[in-house]
């Protein structure tokens, strides 16, 4: 399988999860490069259910190498959860590595990311509430705590008292928040150091060493195409880079050594958080995807907002990440319906267009060109074959594809390993 990048087409929750378990089974090592607790997958062992948010579900396999690269943001306290359910279940977690470059999120973050999103009323973002943009705010303002620097008792002590004093400043003053006792933080996240300071090595290096060695690398991207920070739909976003680029900065890698790049899309499109949605439906029609599609959140529980397939977005998408090819997901859910419309191009203020515009203004004005196909009415839950898809749902795949100009090679329809057709 070489190295593959694996990425969210859309705005997220596409159901990667899936299908990187998938490809970890023949990678050797699984990688995360961008986001952090934002992301969210839900995992069965021993019939017990969890979510991981940081921890690649590649950790389930024993010999497979799990790394948590430099691009990434680490609530110290959520990865020790997620460490102590898989250990107290068995997994060992001896093959996890964690970039010590990443950064930190801090008790601050969360306060100031769910403070000035209320502060915003009706121009918040949406976010998950989990401190990710001001700790990729403060990686950028230079004033971030990185892992190396948590390992280092007496400069993290100088570090986070100059920095929570300054942080302290901006809850009381902009905010209204009580201030935070540093000592406080200083002793709590001193703890996580301890527990988390085996796993902390420089993974860039680890990552060149595997390629050297010629393991199969799988890298895993959090969240969507749509969701990203350059190229989403700005300022409805995430603070990190999803798109496959992230995979190179976000673990010291170059791309002369990325082989392969899948996105993900969902067989009709989901968007959580505030923005624009060209697609979105309202009514009967959004509720049925949306109760089917079990469409809510993993890390919050939101209810998604469902619509039909956008494929001016997953041009952009192919683009942009360079896709080799799709794997579409849940494409059962729409085994009930008459007919399914694809959205083929907008109209923007009474002018056709193909393509995605860069201003959120000018998006949320694009109109949906719909083509309407005819449904198949019968359930591909148990289709393990291409020919075994009624001819409709074959029609709907082809027309997806023709509209990308890339090849369909995954097809998934329902949650479990086995609802899958591999096409390549
Ligand atoms: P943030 O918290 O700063 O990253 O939020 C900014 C925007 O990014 C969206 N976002 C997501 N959208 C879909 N899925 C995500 N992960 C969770 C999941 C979401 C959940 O896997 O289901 O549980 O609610 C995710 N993470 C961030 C977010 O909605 C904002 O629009
Ligand atoms: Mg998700």
């Amino acid at each position: 399988m070489a190295n593959v990048i694996v990425i969210g087409a859309q705005w997220g929750d596409e159901g990667k999860g899936k299908i990187t378990d998938l490809l970890s089974r023949s990678a050797d090592v699984v990688v995360r490069y961008q986001g952090g607790v934002n992301a969210g997958h839900t995992i069965v062992v021993k019939g017990q259910t969890f979510k991981l948010h940081l921890i690649p579900s590649g950790i389930l396999y024993p010999d497979t190498e799990c790394i948590i690269g430099c691009g990434t943001v680490i609530d110290p306290k959520v990865l020790i959860g997620e460490l102590d359910q898989l250990e107290e279940l068995g997994i060992n977690t001896n093959n996890l590595l964690i970039s010590e470059t990443a950064h930190v999120t801090m008790p601050y973050h969360r306060l100031i990311d769910n403070a000035s999103e209320e502060q915003r009323g009706s121009h918040k973002i949406g976010t998950t509430g989990r401190g990710i943009g001001p700790t990729y705010a403060d990686k950028s303002e230079r004033t971030g705590i990185r892992m190396l620097d948590l390992m280092d008792p007496v400069g993290l002590r100088k570090q986070l008292s100059w920095t929570i004093a300054h942080k302290n400043v901006i809850l009381e003053k902009l905010y209204n928040i009580p201030p935070l006792d540093p000592e406080q933080v200083i002793q709590e996240y001193l703890g996580y150091a301890e527990r988390l300071r085996q796993y902390v090595v420089d993974t860039s290096l680890k990552i060149y060493d595997s390629i050297r060695r010629r393991r199969n690398i799988l890298f895993e991207g959090a969240q969507g195409t749509l969701l990203d920070l350059d190229h989403g739909t700005y300022p409805f976003v995430t603070s990190s880079n999803p798109v496959a680029g992230g995979a190179c900065v976000g673990t010291g890698l170059g791309p002369t050594m990325i082989d392969r790049v899948i996105g993900v899309a969902k067989a009709y499109t989901t968007r959580v958080g505030e923005g624009p949605f060209p697609t979105e439906l309202d009514g009967e029609m959004g509720e049925l995807l949306c109760a089917k599609g079990a469409e809510f959140g993993t890390t919050t529980g939101r209810k998604r907002r469902c619509g039909w397939f956008d494929a001016v977005i997953g041009r952009y998408a192919v683009r942009i990440n360079g896709l080799d090819c799709l794997a579409i997901t849940k494409l059962d859910v729409l085994d009930e319906l008459d007919e399914i419309k694809v959205c083929t191009a907008y109209d923007i203020d009474g002018e056709r267009s193909d393509h995605f515009p860069s201003s959120s203004r000018k998006f949320a004005r694009c109109n949906p060109i719909y083509k309407t196909l005819p449904g198949w009415k019968v359930s591909t839950s148990d289709c393990r074959s291409w020919s075994e898809l009624p001819k409709q749902a074959q029609d709907y795949l082809k027309y997806l594809a023709e509209l990308m100009e890339v090849p369909i090679a995954i097809v998934s329809l329902g949650a479990s390993r086995d609802q899958t057709i591999i096409l390549e």
